[in-house]
């Protein structure tokens, strides 16, 4: 299948598969019964099991990342991988805040090719393929340059990983001065499709796995924005790493400025 034809297709299986986020019951009733962490598990598998099962029967020879049900420690094949996050934004989704990703990444011979975040909620679907162009809802989007005092700066803080949450503050506070404000969208992809189509300047955060951010970096990059690690240097597929994105003056601006060293 053409990639052009094959994005489409991963297109229709990400809508339908927001239908099942969307039919999901209300937090208080399912926290009342299961508890929290069961609800988020149960609507993580069943959404990675439903994509799985699609995307198996559009590409069969792909290899499966994913975050939920052992997927994690699969590798990035030579061949074609799939890399997906069922519900990015998990704990959104459990606080009932209308803010949550559904990614789907491809990558070939090691490299991300297509990308699709979708936030069911809003309806709004990012898509892109690499030398394809990005779209919003089947629109270009293609970001205006903002420098950092021009935009709003997005970050995430790791909830995770509570030990290296106070550097991580005292970064976010120097930052604080260069930028209009600072926003916290909850969900790592999202965040890097609102640099992409211009919501907000740059996004950073100190950690995040493969799942996060592959399918949305396809998406910023043909936008014409940027993404690398804090250090500035090319992110390639690895799991617990930092994320810098930006719109190329407001990325350059942040390492310029040597917080992040
Ligand atoms: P999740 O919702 O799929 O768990 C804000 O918390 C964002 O950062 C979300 O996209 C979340 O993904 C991600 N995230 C939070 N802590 C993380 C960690 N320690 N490692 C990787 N990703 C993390
Ligand atoms: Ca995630």
């Amino acid at each position: 299948m053409k990639t052009e034809a094959l994005l489409e297709q991963i297109c229709e299986a990400v809508r339908e598969a927001g239908e099942l986020i969307r039919s999901s019951h209300s937090v208080e009733e399912v926290k009342a019964k299961e508890g929290a962490a069961n609800f988020v598990t149960k609507y993580d598998s069943m959404v990675q099991k439903f994509l799985i099962e699609r995307l198996t029967a559009l590409v069969p020879d792909a290899s499966f990342i994913g975050e939920e049900d052992g997927y994690s420690e699969g590798r990035i094949a030579e061949g074609k991988t799939f890399i997906i996050d069922p519900i990015d934004g998990t704990t959104n989704f459990i606080c009932g805040f209308p803010v949550c990703g559904i990614c789907v990444g491809l990558a070939e011979r090691g490299r991300a090719e297509i990308g699709v975040v979708y936030n069911p909620y809003r309806e709004e679907l990012f898509a892109a393929r690499r030398g394809g162009g990005a779209f919003l809802n089947g629109k270009p989007i293609k970001l205006a340059d903002h420098r950092l005092s021009e935009g709003v700066l997005c970050m995430d803080t790791a909830p995770y990983t509570p030990e290296i949450r106070k550097e991580s503050f005292e970064r976010l506070l120097k930052l604080s001065y260069l930028c209009m404000d600072m926003r916290s969208v909850g969900s790592a992809a999202l965040s890097i499709c609102y640099v992409a189509c211009g919501r907000s300047a740059a996004y950073l955060s100190p950690r995040l796995c493969v799942w996060d951010y592959a399918a949305a970096s396809v998406i910023l990059t043909e936008a014409g924005g940027m993404i690398t690690g804090w250090d500035g240097n090319e992110l390639g597929l690895t799991t617990g790493v930092s994320v810098l994105t930006g719109t190329p003056k407001a990325h350059q601006e942040i390492l310029d400025s040597k917080i992040l060293d």
